[in-house]
């Protein structure tokens, strides 16, 4: 087997895991949604919009991130999170220190509920070199970089040499409270540059969030 083929059986293999499936879903009630083109921060803590390919995105982020905090929710069992991420620059994954790990995830009510924690790599990959991440699965999964991504190469948001990676994140958590609290977070490791958030950082094309009943 040719090395992009195993690539792509892995890449294809990556994807039928993430099915975050959850059977027996008899409503699904879209509660928020943001692309942020309007500036409309209002649920929002943290984090700035910006441009970037002449959209409005929430962001950059570099040992950041932002919560979303929504109420008066009706009964639900799951709670959805869609979000059109773009991971900017250098990226290296789970590169051992200094360059790495680099982290990123979501968290739901302070990690009372989950917590998805994840890496992603932006490296090249070729038999001498490669700097493995962890999307789709969480932290500490191994496969190669770009895995799960939607489009790859777009153009770096600061770096001379950089490109950016875009990633449909979908997750689902378990949740029943009429209130919930969502940080999206990272822990980037970038020492040895002189501009940490132009090294590498990240931000949210936008945003939907759903409640799932069973
Ligand atoms: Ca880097
Ligand atoms: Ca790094």
């Amino acid at each position: 087997m040719s090395f992009q083929k195993f690539l792509n059986v892995i890449t294809l293999s990556a994807k039928l895991l993430l099915c975050s499936c959850v059977s027996d879903i008899d409503r699904e009630t879209l509660i928020y949604e943001n692309d942020f083109e309007t500036i409309d921060l209002t649920r929002i803590e943290g984090g700035n919009v910006t441009s970037y390919l002449g959209q409005n995105v929430l962001g950059t982020f570099n040992n950041g991130g932002f919560k979303l905090i929504l109420e008066n929710l009706g009964s639900h069992d799951y709670v959805q999170i869609q979000v059109l991420l773009y991971v900017h620059d250098s990226w290296d994954g789970n590169a051992e220190s200094p360059d790495g790990k680099d982290y990123w995830g979501v968290m739901v009510d302070s990690s009372e509920v989950d917590v998805f924690k994840t890496s992603f790599s932006n490296s090249v990959c070729n038999s001498n070199y490669c700097l493995m991440q962890s999307y789709p699965e969480r932290y500490p999964f191994l496969t190669f970089p770009k895995t799960g991504a939607s489009v790859v190469d777009l153009p770096a948001f600061c770096k001379s040499d950089g490109t950016t990676s875009s990633y449909e994140i979908d997750l689902i958590f378990p949740h029943r409270k009429g209130k919930v609290e969502i940080v999206f977070w990272d822990e980037l490791h970038q020492p040895n540059a002189i501009n940490a958030k132009c090294d590498e950082s990240w931000s949210i094309n936008n945003i939907q969030v759903k409640l799932l009943s069973t």
